[in-house]
């Protein structure tokens, strides 16, 4: 078993235009191999000196030293995960990466994102990425945020060549071809995917044929040779300025160091090091400089220089300050305080729950340049609910368009453009679709202020739709937003009438943050008064829909209107029933579920469709029973953990209805002593 074949090429004569910049790069790459190999003494100390797994580029420095000479300040790289030598060629110093490396507070990233999470988007580093694959779809999203700055930017992202199985590229690249978006696809091919040889899997000798089928640009060049890399960048860059769209550029390259800093490497062949070895491209561009009259003295004093600044780096990182511990949770969110639910202006045009939804998107395109509204039917239809219909028309194919049948490229996307100054608020069909991409969701939107402490975030709104309708299969029914609820990082709200709807979405749009914004399908149709505002109003704040003193139901989506219901019948019988519509539940408003529990003697029910174990119901018993310890009585309602059928009688019998919000509450009032009724 080999990887790709390795040969090391003849000397190749440099020409003599190209001189000065050969021995640049020689000096850019000999410098990331110092840099490297200081990380490497530093993690293999006694005690290391560096914690966790560190993944070198060593062997690969001619691309990101290539790559970088093709672009211009105003271009954007997102780069694999092996991504040191990426970093260091757009505009992060040596000394803010080896801090970050070393886990310190002057760390370009104080320490939250490591050797392999780099991100830096204010030097044009959008950052690594150590999910293998994702940062395509982000590109493509930089790409339109480019496009749109109009100064014929362009976005490179790296990935190696196992990465190139992975569906998100897939999604990426036809997303991109699709809008002909200005991404330059560079793989890293070094024969290697993790442990296995990519040879081992890919039927093909050369990934730039695969992708040729796609309808862009591509081909396959040397890796090793930053000359090489540098021409075929320029001229796939030259093209996208050009608004020719994407190109693929397979770098055939080597790993000469393990996949990780404690490979043993027990995997490889030992000729396949070897020959990694005799194609080191530091090697052979010194033969190549020699060649072209470099002495070895000149070449050994830039080795030297770049020893040099290395060892002072290296000193001061180690003599940095770890991070504050009281800052672990800094960033998580924006600083801003929880807005309250609006007042109801008790005015307004009637409309359905989705008309009050095309009315928010319609008063924030028209409100702000910066929103894109896209997704799957969503330009020239309109939407499969008509939620976007007529916004295309009104605003143009550049703000409102369609996009392949592609979620991991609509959220990423949306990451990359959010990161880079659009607003996209983007639909996913079905809540239930959401599940193929969620990496874009929880590992990529939601870490991206986090990381960059503040300095960017990814402020983008998804609106999805959800629940059981008579007839919605297992695969079109799942009421999801615990899932979401869950990851530290995004907002998530649910309206339940349409002028939460309209209210909740333009609040999504405005915030600063990553925003779900779940729908409910079976509420689409319901009509009432919308008041349009001129502004948005701030993310968070329950909503007490109705008051009441002998118990409270806290509910959300769809279960509010069974809430209603059953607290009307109930006054009939003389109980006085709460219900509190919760609207958010990130940023969850516990101040306003303690007054009405408090309001309400501590009897509580909270309902919901969402399954019943590990939903936001249990969540919010949890905070109650913390807070509040003794004088609780409290009880659930939610769809019991079943599948959702298609047929409308078994849907009917697993749903929560207002008959039974009635009988928990019957049920808990009539346990309790103290209770009036
Ligand atoms: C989605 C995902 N699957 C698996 C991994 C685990 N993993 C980390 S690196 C790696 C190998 C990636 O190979 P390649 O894309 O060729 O990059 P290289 O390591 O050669 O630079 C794998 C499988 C991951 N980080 N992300």
């Amino acid at each position: 078993m080999t990887s790709q074949t390795i040969q090391a090429p003849d000397v190749r004569p440099i020409r003599t235009d190209d001189l000065a910049f050969a021995i640049d790069a020689y000096r850019r790459m000999s410098f990331i191999r110092a840099f490297e190999r200081r990380c490497w003494d530093l993690s293999a100390a006694t005690p290391p000196r560096v914690a966790g797994s560190l993944h070198f580029c060593a062997g690969q420095e001619a691309i990101p030293v290539g790559a970088a000479a093709a672009l211009e300040p105003h271009d954007r790289v997102v780069a694999t995960y092996r991504g040191h030598g990426w970093a260091l060629e757009t505009r992060v110093t040596a000394a803010e990466l080896l801090a970050e490396v070393c886990h310190r507070a002057t760390g370009i990233n104080g320490g939250r994102a490591g050797s392999a999470y780099v991100m830096a988007p204010d030097r044009g580093f959008i950052g690594e990425n150590s999910i293998v694959g994702a940062g395509a779809p982000i590109a493509c999203g930089v790409a339109m945020a480019l496009e749109k700055a109009g100064q014929g930017g362009v976005a490179l992202v790296s990935f190696g060549d196992g990465a190139a199985s992975q569906g998100a590229l897939h999604e990426a690249i036809v997303f991109a071809a699709s809008r002909r978006l200005p991404v330059i696809f560079l793989c890293e091919a070094n024969g290697w995917s993790e442990m296995t040889s990519t040879r081992e899997i890919v039927r093909i000798d050369r990934l730039a044929k695969r992708v040729g089928a796609y309808g862009i640009r591509a081909a396959t060049i040397d890796g090793g040779d930053p000359v090489a890399v540098r021409d075929s960048v320029r001229l796939a860059v030259a093209a996208a300025r050009n608004g020719e769209g994407p190109a693929f550029l397979e770098c055939r390259t080597i790993r000469l160091w393990g996949h990780y800093n404690r490979d043993i490497e027990h995997y490889r062949p030992k000729e396949d090091r070897a020959a990694a070895e005799k194609a080191d491209p530091i090697l052979l561009l010194e033969s190549r400089l020699r060649a072209a009259g470099i002495d070895d003295g000149r070449l050994a004093a830039i080795r030297k220089e770049a020893d040099d600044e290395i060892a002072a780096v290296s000193e001061a990182a180690l003599a940095a300050p770890l991070p504050d511990v009281e800052s672990a949770r800094d960033h998580v969110v924006a600083s801003v305080p929880a807005g309250s639910a609006p007042a109801n202006a008790g005015t307004g045009v009637e409309m359905s729950y989705v008309e009050a939804v095309n009315a928010a998107l319609r008063d924030e395109l028209a409100a702000r340049p910066d929103v894109v509204v896209y997704g799957e039917d969503v330009g020239h239809a309109g939407g499969i609910f008509g939620a976007t219909r007529n916004l295309q028309r009104e605003f143009g194919a550049d703000r409102v368009f369609d996009t392949p049948i592609a979620e991991s490229a609509i959220l990423g996307s949306a990451v990359g453009a959010a990161m880079c100054g659009l607003r996209p608020v983007v639909e996913i069909m079905w809540a239930d679709f959401s599940l193929v991409a969620l990496d874009q969701l929880f590992n990529q939107a939601a870490n991206v202020r986090y990381v960059t402490r503040g300095t960017c975030s990814a402020p983008m709104v998804v609106r999805m739709q959800q629940g059981a309708t008579p007839g919605s299969c297992a695969q079109h029914s799942q009421s999801l937003e615990t899932l979401f609820a869950h990851i530290p990082g995004l907002r998530v709200g649910l309206p339940a009438t349409p002028q939460d709807a309209y209210d909740m979405l333009r609040a999504a749009a405005a915030d600063p943050d990553p925003c779900i914004v779940i729908e409910a399908r079976a509420l689409y149709q319901q009509r009432a008064p919308v008041a349009r505002r001129e502004s948005a109003q701030p993310v968070g704040g329950a909503r007490l829909r109705r008051s009441g003193r002998d118990a409270a139901i806290i509910c959300w989506g769809t279960a509010v209107g069974h809430a209603l219901a059953a607290a009307e019948e109930l006054a009939a019988a003389g109980q006085d029933v709460a219900v509190l519509d919760l609207r958010w539940l990130s940023p969850i408003d516990d101040a306003a579920i303690d007054a009405v529990v408090a309001q309400c003697g501590g009897r509580v029910v909270v309902a919901h469709e969402a399954n019943l174990t590990g939903g936001m119901g249990a969540e919010i018993v949890a905070r109650l029973v913390e807070r509040h310890r003794g004088g609780l009585r409290v009880s659930r309602v939610g769809t019991p953990d079943s599948r959702i059928p298609a047929s409308p009688v078994l849907q009917q019998a697993l749903l929560p209805n207002p008959a039974r919000i009635m009988a928990a509450l019957t049920a808990l009032t009539a346990s309790d002593p103290h209770a009036t009724a």
